[in-house]
């Protein structure tokens, strides 16, 4: 008896002295990242992981959100290695703005790869979205969920955009990848490629016509009250967002704590992917209502002049499938090919 009353006491000792070391790690504030502010879907997929995250690690991990990408002072496409070196802790970023530094993230970019709702799910959810993690732990940061920017459809201030031949000279903002510029290009537009910080001042001055961006960043950043009264619903492409962590804080971790932040930017991620697709689905398309509301031309393409944009962008396709990797590409047609729809 009192050996096992010995022992037991030993046992709560050394439970003692290894939690509050283990807590010592802890920083008082974990740095979050996101490009929008919080009243975005992006911004509330961020803020849904915080708060679960704080509520299931009893207030032991506390994670404060930066919108704006103010932790690299707007410059969305640093903000990748800025996680990578422990300047930022979290992020919930779009594949975009990581493109640069994983050359496999341009998969998303690929010009009218992803046809439909089911085709995005179908790659992010399934062995591409697993493949494309590898590489993100390869590059030295913690993948943990997706969620979605969404389909980013075409304004200007100029014309109605019906063909690539409307395109024609119009100055476009777009962020990231030079597989943009290339599709741009193709479509004998004058890309021109900025942050978004830096693009809405440019919107607002006449400096650039367009942008692109999907319909919840276009209405919540009001571009319409910014002469951008043409709007082109094109889907060529679709980004989706990732949660992540500094490889180092993730180590930094217990192992329960660690658990508890995945699952909760998969609940988070889950959440966010319904949120962002609110209103601009064929089944629901209540924000396009919203928009035409406020004297904005919106143009769907039909079948034949969709076809003239695939067509056009064919090139920059197969140029930058080699540059991705030809079996990560084949794998998302195939997968797309076999979704559910
Ligand atoms: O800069 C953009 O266009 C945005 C906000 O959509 C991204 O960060 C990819």
């Amino acid at each position: 008896m009192k050996i096992r009353l010995l022992l037991a006491a030993l046992a709560c000792g050394a439970a003692a002295l290894t939690a509050p070391a283990h807590a010592q790690n802890y920083k008082a504030e974990y740095k979050l990242s996101i490009v929008v502010g919080t009243s975005f879907p992006w911004g509330q997929g961020a803020e849904i992981w915080s708060k679960l995250v704080r509520e299931r690690t009893d207030g032991r991990i506390n994670i404060k959100v930066y919108p704006g990408t103010s932790l690299v002072q707007g410059d969305q496409t640093r903000e990748f290695t800025a996680i990578r070196q422990g300047v930022i802790d979290m992020a919930v970023g779009s594949t975009i703005n990581w493109s640069p530094q994983v050359k496999q993230l341009n998969l998303f970019s690929l010009p009218f790869l992803m046809p439909d709702y089911a085709a995005i799910d179908a790659l992010v959810q399934g062995e591409v979205g697993k493949e494309m993690f590898k590489h993100i732990e390869k590059a030295g940061v913690v993948p943990l969920a997706w969620g979605e920017n969404g389909y980013r459809q075409l304004s200007n201030s100029k014309r109605e955009i019906k063909q690539p031949s409307d395109m024609k000279g119009m100055k476009l903002r777009v962020v990231g990848s030079p597989l943009y510029i290339d599709t741009f290009t193709a479509l004998g537009a004058n890309p021109t490629q900025m942050s978004w910080a830096d693009a809405q001042p440019a919107l607002a001055s006449g400096a650039v016509d367009g942008q692109e961006n999907p319909l919840s960043i276009y209405t919540g950043s009001k571009l319409y009250t910014v002469g951008q009264k043409y709007l082109t619903l094109w889907n060529y492409v679709a980004d989706p967002l990732i949660f992540v962590v500094n490889r180092d804080v993730w180590n930094s971790w217990s192992e329960k704590d660690r658990e508890i932040v995945r699952q909760a930017a998969l609940d988070a991620g889950k959440q966010e992917i319904q949120i962002a697709r609110k209103g601009v689905t064929p089944e629901d398309p209540s924000l396009l209502k919203e928009i035409s509301g406020f004297g904005v031309t919106v143009t769907s393409l039909d079948a034949g002049q969709h076809a003239a944009f695939v067509a056009a962008t064919k090139p920059v396709y197969d140029k930058w499938k080699k540059t991705i990797g030809e079996d990560l590409v084949t794998m998302a047609e195939k997968s797309i090919a076999a979704r559910k729809k």
